[in-house]
């Protein structure tokens, strides 16, 4: 069984991880995708509701599993025996980063990364954009699923 996780804040989850998700669903035939949890950083979703959201989003897709997990991401790997970690590429400013942590976390435990190239409707888009422009009345309807955008409203309604 060829599996790989797709890792991430997803606070809240974009069209740009959902095509991520999508194309690497399609080349192996298992996909984690991990809601990597940082402690140290307050989200406007709450982790729960964040996996809520992706499992909606991801449903059609019977090969995606969804899941939380508080560590390192070699760790998550390890103990779901996944040698490959799917990420999107969507700039030059993008590289220099992933490229640290691609090397590191090979370096850790031997598992490879592999960056797919973001579709380029999505090359500018990331999910504090999509906050931040939804939080001063922006439309934002384009880049997130319906669900989301209708999570998004109500949780700013509420802020
Ligand atoms: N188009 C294509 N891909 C996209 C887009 C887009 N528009 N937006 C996001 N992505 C992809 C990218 O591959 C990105 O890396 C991934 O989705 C996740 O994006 P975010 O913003 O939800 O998540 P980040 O960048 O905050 O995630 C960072 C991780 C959680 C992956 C990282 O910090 C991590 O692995 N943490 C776990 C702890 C650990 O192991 N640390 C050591 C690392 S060496």
């Amino acid at each position: 069984m060829r599996r790989c996780v797709c890792p991430g804040s997803f606070d809240p989850i974009t069209n740009g991880h959902l095509d991520i998700i999508s194309r690497a669903s399609r080349l192996y035939d298992e996909v984690y995708v991990a809601v990597m949890i940082n402690k140290a950083k307050k989200g406007l979703f709450e982790v729960e509701e964040r996996l809520d959201l992706i499992r909606a989003v991801t449903a059609e897709y019977a090969n995606v599993r969804v899941e939380a997990f508080h560590g390192l991401l070699v760790d998550f790997c390890k103990q779901r025996d996944i040698p490959a970690i799917v990420k999107g590429l969507r700039a030059v400013s993008d590289f220099d980063y992933e490229l640290q942590m691609a090397q590191m976390n090979n370096g850790l435990s031997g598992v490879e990364t592999l960056f797919v190239p973001t579709n380029p409707t999505y090359s500018f888009l990331s999910s504090s954009l999509v906050k931040e422009v939804a939080t001063w009345g922006g439309d934002v309807s384009h880049l997130v699923p319906p669900l989301v955008l209708d999570a998004l409203n109500e949780r700013l309604r509420q802020d």
